[in-house]
This record gives structure tokens, sequence and C-alpha cells, in this order.
């Protein structure tokens, strides 16, 4: 077994106290995802969609890595082949734990970049629509990230490691949201071992070969050692 290609998703930093998307009082169940996270809900209400993101960077901020962090850091620190880390997060958790490399698919919140110049740089802790791009001084300063109806970062990088990886394990995620959620079935086509780790059953848990249910800071470590 040499190459290893790992999904994260929203459930391996919930017990870092960063709220998932789609369980019961998740993010989706607190704020319309048509307003915050579509580049329709942006043009519509820049304001209203800076401060959800303001407010879930200062989160990140505060929140510290986990067990299952630091346990998939040690992992591409220690593993004998090559370890990919793809994560659907926009929080910088993994990095914070030691993991050198992660591919964001869905962008970063300490990223900004310009709706009109597509310029990118550090996003200050707190964003305003009104900040000018510093390439262009346009004021179509926005978050760094990928909403819906919109091409998830590094596609190609993320297709060519799936449909070669010998492992691909998915962790934390619903399988709700595509592409992410193809990547299973081309690993399962490419013929990879295929392994879940989940506090529940997901949409996709039938389409691997081996699953482990519980909190991430248990089954994550445990399945790494
Ligand atoms: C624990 C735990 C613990 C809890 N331990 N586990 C109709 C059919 C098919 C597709 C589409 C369609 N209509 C539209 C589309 C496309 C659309 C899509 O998929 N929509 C679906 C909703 C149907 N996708 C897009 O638009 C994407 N772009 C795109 O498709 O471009 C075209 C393209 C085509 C082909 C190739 C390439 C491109 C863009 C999607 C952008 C998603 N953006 C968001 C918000 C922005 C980021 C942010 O604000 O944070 O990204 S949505 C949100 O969902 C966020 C997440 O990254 C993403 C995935 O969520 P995740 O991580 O799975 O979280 P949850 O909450 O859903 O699940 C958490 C899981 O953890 C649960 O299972 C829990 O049980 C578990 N859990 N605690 C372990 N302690």
């Amino acid at each position: 077994m040499r190459k290893i290609v790992i999904l994260t998703g929203a459930g391996i930093s919930a017990e870092s106290g960063l709220g998932t998307f789609r369980d019961v009082g998740g993010i989706w169940s607190q704020y319309d995802l048509e307003e915050v996270a579509t580049p329709e809900g942006f043009a519509r209400n820049p304001a209203l969609v800076h401060d959800f993101y303001n407010a879930r960077r200062a989160n990140a901020l505060a929140a510290e890595p986990n067990a299952a962090h630091a346990a998939l850091a040690r992992l591409e620190r220690d593993w004998q082949g090559e370890v990919v880390l793809v994560t659907q997060n926009i929080d910088d958790l993994h990095e914070r734990a030691g993991h050198q490399r992660v591919i964001h698919m869905h962008g970063e919140l300490t990223g900004a970049l310009c709706a009109q110049c597509g310029a990118h740089w550090t996003a200050p802790l707190v964003m305003r629509a009104e900040d000018p791009c510093p390439e262009c001084g346009e004021a179509a300063t926005r978050p760094d990230i990928v909403w819906f109806g919109e091409m998830p970062y590094d596609m190609d990088l993320i297709e060519r490691h799936v449909i070669s990886a010998d492992l691909f394990a998915a962790i934390g995620t619903s399988g709700q949201v595509f592409p992410a959620a193809g990547f299973v079935m081309h690993a399962n086509a490419a013929g990879a071992e295929t392994v879940e780790l989940n506090l529940e059953p997901s949409e996709l848990s039938g389409m691997f070969d081996r699953r482990f249910e519980g909190p991430a800071t248990e089954v994550v470590p445990g399945w790494v050692e």
C-alpha cells in the first residue's frame, strides 16, 4: 500500500467546536445557503456574506486542532508512501496540527479574492465589501471560498490523485456535495480500497469497502495507529 488519498469534511473539525452544515443545529439550519454561499447571494448582499465569514474566521482562529487532525499529520510524517490530504474545510486546523501539504478544494477563510480581477491575497480578520482590491483597486473583495455553482480548486490535480490511490479514505463528510461526493466512485472504479470514517452512516456508506463509525477524535487515531 503506497498512496493514501484522504478527503475530510466538517465532521473532523466538529470536536474542535466548529459547526457542521447538515447535522441537527448545523450551519444550514441557521443560515440560508442561497444567501451566504452562492455568488448570487453575495451580489445581493455582500455585507451579510462578509458578516457570515468574518464570524466563521473568528471562530476558526479561536479553535484548536483535535486528535483527528493530529493523527493525520502523524500519518503524513510517518507513512513510507505518499499521503494526499484533500479537505472541503475552509479552516486551517489541519495545518495547525502540523500537516504540511493540504489541498483546500473549497477555499480558505484566510484568503481574499477580487471578484473583479481574480487577484488573491491574505484576508484580514475582518473583511468588508468596500475594501479595495490591492491589484485593481475595485471594491469587489470577497472571501476566497468556493460557493455553490462555482468550480472547486485543483480539480484536475485531485482527480489524478484519486484515480491513482491505493487507499481512499473519507472522514467526517456527509457525501451530499459534488464533486467531492463522487471521489469514492472514481476511487472504486480505479481499484482502490475505500474506507469511510464518520459519526454515522452517510449518503455514500454503501460504496465503501470498510467503515468505522464514531467520533473522529476516536476513530481516526485508531485507524491511523
Ligand atoms: C462527524 C462528527 C464527528 C459530525 N466525527 N464525523 C444536483 C445534483 C448533483 C450536483 C448538483 C446538483 N445541483 C447542484 C449541484 C452541484 C453542487 C452540489 O453538489 N449540490 C448538492 C447540494 C446537490 N456543487 C457545487 O455547486 C460545487 N461546484 C460544482 O459542482 O462545480 C461544477 C463541477 C462539476 C464537475 C467537476 C467539478 C466542478 C461547489 C460546492 C461548494 C460547496 N460549498 C460549501 C460552502 C462553502 C464553504 C464554507 O462556507 O465552509 O462547502 S457547502 C458546504 O458543504 C461546505 C462543505 O465543504 C460542503 C460539504 O459538507 P460536509 O463537509 O460534508 O459537511 P456536512 O455537515 O454535510 O457533513 C458532516 C458529516 O460529519 C456528517 O456526515 C456527520 O455525521 C459527520 N460528523 N460530527 C465524525 N465528531
